[in-house]
């Protein structure tokens, strides 16, 4: 408590020029005050990050459903992501959802728009993510939901239609080297995280590894917690990227062991780019408890600061505050892991700096979300 008491003490976080807290700042202090006491190793707190405007893409693919009783289950999951993107008010976009002798043919249509209608969904998901990965400042998360394959050396998206390749769909999303998630929760899905695996994308696979070949229930325990306060495990009213998967990971264990039967799916999460996922099981609360070498941050650390619809508080902050807040936050995050390696002095100097450049970011927040009440306007995404 004592070396708690001089970091807050040192730091007068989120006091206004004037003396005495705002509500934000009042909100930041008391969440700084949260990670300093939780000690190392710890991850700050969670925080939505998103683009400039629009903001945000969300492409839900569906695959080939194969028995009736998938197509029911996959019917129902995406119906939960329009509804969560609905709510946020972001982009959504959906493949392979309508028969494709059912997309509507204009007959006075061109050569171009038909041959659109008929592609095929691999087709079509070429050209959309091939126009979404040119987009700046644009976050896009591309879900799969389906069956996928591997036969030792290939993994596959299977699709109506030509099927999608681990490495077809790499290549597709290379330009697109930042504010890319992609959730793939099919079987045989863990070569997908191999590939696509890299700094500024978090990559979440249902199975841990290709020969994990049978039937996911991941996909559909994840769409059921998005955005589900019981999977809110910080209790901050909003839920993360982080702690979705978690909640998921958590239901799909549940689902084998209340039956007595052998797991045979194990979703992974890859957030630091190092091509290695991490399972839900080596996380207690929203930390994992596995060790990265040379400092560098582990998994989750980033995927908890997304959110797919964020809290009141984070819709005060704009897209662009929102995105330096992040930032500064992992650099928070960063620094605690190289706390024992500097300097006491300047370990508390550097966190100081950080601290009130974040301070700032609120006061901004207020000092927009005070002129917009006046002019009747507020954040949003
Ligand atoms: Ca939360
Ligand atoms: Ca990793």
């Amino acid at each position: 408590m004592k070396s708690l008491n001089r970091e807050t003490d040192s730091l007068q976080i989120g006091s206004p020029p004037g003396g005495g807290f705002t509500a934000l700042g009042l909100a930041w202090a008391v969440r700084i005050l949260g990670v300093l006491l939780a000690g190392m190793p710890q991850v700050s707190h969670a925080a939505e990050v998103s683009a400039d405007a629009p903001g945000v893409s969300v492409v839900v693919v569906m695959g080939a459903s194969g028995e009736p009783q998938y197509a029911e289950e996959y019917a129902e999951t995406e119906a939960l992501w329009r509804r969560r993107c609905r709510e946020a008010g972001v982009d959504y976009r959906v493949i392979g959802l309508k028969e494709i002798a059912q997309r509507p043919r204009d007959d006075n249509a061109d050569g171009e728009e038909r041959a659109a209608a008929t592609a095929s969904d691999r087709e079509q998901l070429r050209k959309l993510l091939g126009s979404m990965v040119a987009r700046e400042n644009h976050e896009l998360w591309l879900v799969l939901l389906g069956h996928g394959t591997f036969d030792g050396r290939e993994a596959k998206f299977n699709l109506r239609g030509p099927d999608l390749a681990a490495e077809e769909l790499r290549d597709w999303l290379k330009p697109k080297s930042k504010d890319l998630i992609l959730i793939n929760t099919t079987s045989s899905s863990a070569p997908f995280l191999t590939g696509n695996s890299g700094p500024g994308r978090i990559v979440i696979t249902a199975t841990k590894s290709g020969t994990e070949v049978f039937y996911t229930r991941f996909g559909k325990y994840f769409a059921e917690a998005l955005a589900s306060p019981e999977a809110d495990l910080d209790e901050d009213g909003q839920t993360s990227l982080l702690e979705t998967f978690l909640a998921a990971s958590g239901e799909v264990a549940r689902y084998f062991t209340e039956r007595g039967l052998l797991a045979t799916e194990h979703a992974l999460l890859d957030d630091n780019g190092d091509k290695q996922g991490t399972r839900g099981d080596w996380f207690q609360g929203v930390r994992t408890v596995k060790k990265t070498k040379d400092g560098a941050l582990p998994d989750g650390v980033r995927a908890h600061q997304v959110h797919l619809v964020p809290g009141e508080e984070e819709r005060m902050l704009s897209p662009e505050l929102r995105r330096r807040r992040d930032e500064l936050e992992l650099r928070v995050t960063e620094l605690r892991y190289q706390k024992e390696e500097l300097p006491e002095r300047e370990y508390y100097r550097r966190l100081e700096e950080i601290f009130l450049k974040i301070a700032e970011i609120y006061r901004q927040a207020e000092a927009s979300a005070a002129g917009g009440e006046k002019h009747g306007k507020r954040g949003g995404r």
